[in-house]
């Protein structure tokens, strides 16, 4: 694809140009969609496919509302948190009772948190799922406080979510270091919110999958069997998450078949570190353990994980104690973190336009994996597709590390894609094309930040 003068691919620049009436319009139909999913205490990812409220999506969806309504955003963000563990997990489903349980697998009858969860305080009264996903939820709070400092300081909304959300980065860094190098690991391909990216591919084949019998799809109801991960990836997924429940969703002392060092989730834990310390100072409390904190994972993080010869971020299988050879754009997610080492940093913003994820020349947004993989696939979920929610992350990364036009011709291409796809679930990354589910909120969300912030001074100070 040939790439117009802004570094835009050209058939995205023809429907930008194309968008409808300007910013406004695209701003209401955001605003719309935020509107339409809203249940009356949070948001769902999308009526149809995924009809409860899903943990990090949550997070994107409360940096979005804040441009529409501060209160409901620390609504929907309060709303989590009231689902929270006494162990300081945070669930990556908390379900709506009103909704049958065929609308959704697994189902809470499936996840029987209330029970099996009960020693790690599980609450009796809500039901959720036993797992978790990405940390973005200190950066949300800190961003919906920011966005409107004054309604946050007169609610008291700091206040209410800071110790909850240092519980929950309590249980990360300490019921999460299964490999004990000090970064937070992941038990389940749900976990890091790239479901059916190529790099659990070698890791999901030591487990032995659910019979397809033993359970009941309920996405393909919604979704097209060939943008969906497969039945025998949903095999493996039931049989994780089967065990984790039937072994108390206890995380230490116990063997994991699935047990991997991500670099997007624990991208995303330091930047909610830092706004963690952001919110202790504002507070009036001390910030100084979240900043050890933070710098005592970027450390672990750059040792761990970072190959300079692969010009990124690799995942780590635990099991295996070996680096996954995959390129996924969670290893570009390092970007969020402000101490990276220069020389990391120079050599993420090459991989980032490169022939892998070709950002800016052959690629409208970044690509969920490596576009020269052996599995790479335009239409599956977390195989290629490109993401809202996750360039959003991207173009922040590269706003803070001072590649500003680059972060300014993603950010235009963004906004151009997500309301000519309908706030699609994800796009082809080369053509903007939708795929999977429309009218999806974390894309809504960002458009709807995305848009704020143009209108800001100072973009390029941007944390
Ligand atoms: C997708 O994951 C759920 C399971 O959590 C599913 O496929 O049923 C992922 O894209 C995940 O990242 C996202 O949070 C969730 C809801 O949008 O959907």
């Amino acid at each position: 694809m040939t790439a117009t003068t802004t570094g835009l691919p050209a058939r995205v620049a023809e429907g930008a140009s194309g968008d409808r009436a300007g910013r406004r319009d695209l701003r209401a139909a955001a605003s719309r969609v935020l509107l339409a999913n809203w249940t009356g205490a949070s948001t769902v990812p999308s009526h149809t496919l995924y009809p409860h409220q899903w943990s990090w999506d949550s997070a994107f969806i409360a940096v979005g509302l804040a441009r529409l309504s501060p209160r409901r955003a620390q609504r929907e963000l309060e709303t989590l948190l009231g689902a929270q563990w006494d162990d300081g997990r945070i669930p990556h489903i908390v379900f709506n009772p009103a909704v049958p349980h065929e609308a959704y697998f697994p189902s809470p009858d499936f996840w029987r948190s209330s029970t099996a969860g009960a020693a790690h305080g599980a609450p009796s009264d809500i039901e959720t799922s036993g797992i978790v996903q990405p940390p973005v939820h200190a950066l949300a709070a800190w961003l919906v406080h920011e966005s409107d400092p004054e309604t946050s300081g007169r609610r008291g909304f700091l206040e209410r979510v800071y110790p909850r959300l240092t519980a929950w980065h309590g249980y990360l860094h300490s019921n999460r270091d299964l490999g004990g190098h000090g970064l937070a690991s992941v038990l389940h391909p749900w976990e890091p919110g790239m479901d059916n990216s190529p790099c659990w591919d070698l890791p999901l084949e030591r487990v032995d999958p659910a019979p397809a019998t033993t359970f009941r799809r309920a996405d393909l109801t919604h979704g097209d069997a060939a943008d969906r991960p497969t039945d025998l990836d949903y095999g493996r997924y039931v049989r994780l998450a089967t065990d984790y429940r039937d072994r108390g969703y206890t995380d230490a002392g116990t063997r994991h078949a699935f047990v991997v060092e991500d670099p997007g989730f624990n991208a995303f834990l330091i930047a909610s570190e830092h706004a963690l310390a952001a919110i202790a100072l504002t507070l009036g409390q001390d910030p100084g353990p979240h900043r050890r904190r933070a710098r005592a994972l970027t450390t672990a993080l750059v040792a761990r994980l970072w190959h300079a010869e692969a010009g990124l971020f690799l995942c780590h299988d635990l099991r295996t104690d070996t680096p996954i050879a995959e390129k996924s754009v969670t290893g570009l997610l390092p970007l969020l973190v402000p101490d990276l080492p220069a020389p990391v940093v120079r050599a993420l913003l090459r991989t980032a336009s490169g022939e892998h994820f070709g950002l800016g020349s052959t690629t409208a947004l970044a690509p969920s994996y490596d576009l020269r993989g052996h599995s790479f696939d335009s239409s599956r979920y977390w195989r290629g597709p490109a993401w809202f929610n996750i360039n959003w992350a991207v173009e922040r990364g590269l706003r803070q590390h001072g590649a500003l036009t680059r972060a300014d011709d993603l950010r235009q291409t963004i906004l151009a894609t997500s309301g000519a796809s309908g706030f699609a679930e994800y796009v082809d990354p080369r053509t903007g094309r939708a795929r999977g589910t429309t009218d999806f909120s974390w894309t809504a969300a960002v458009v709807l930040d995305l848009l704020a912030r143009t209108e800001e001074p100072g973009e390029g100070a941007d944390r």
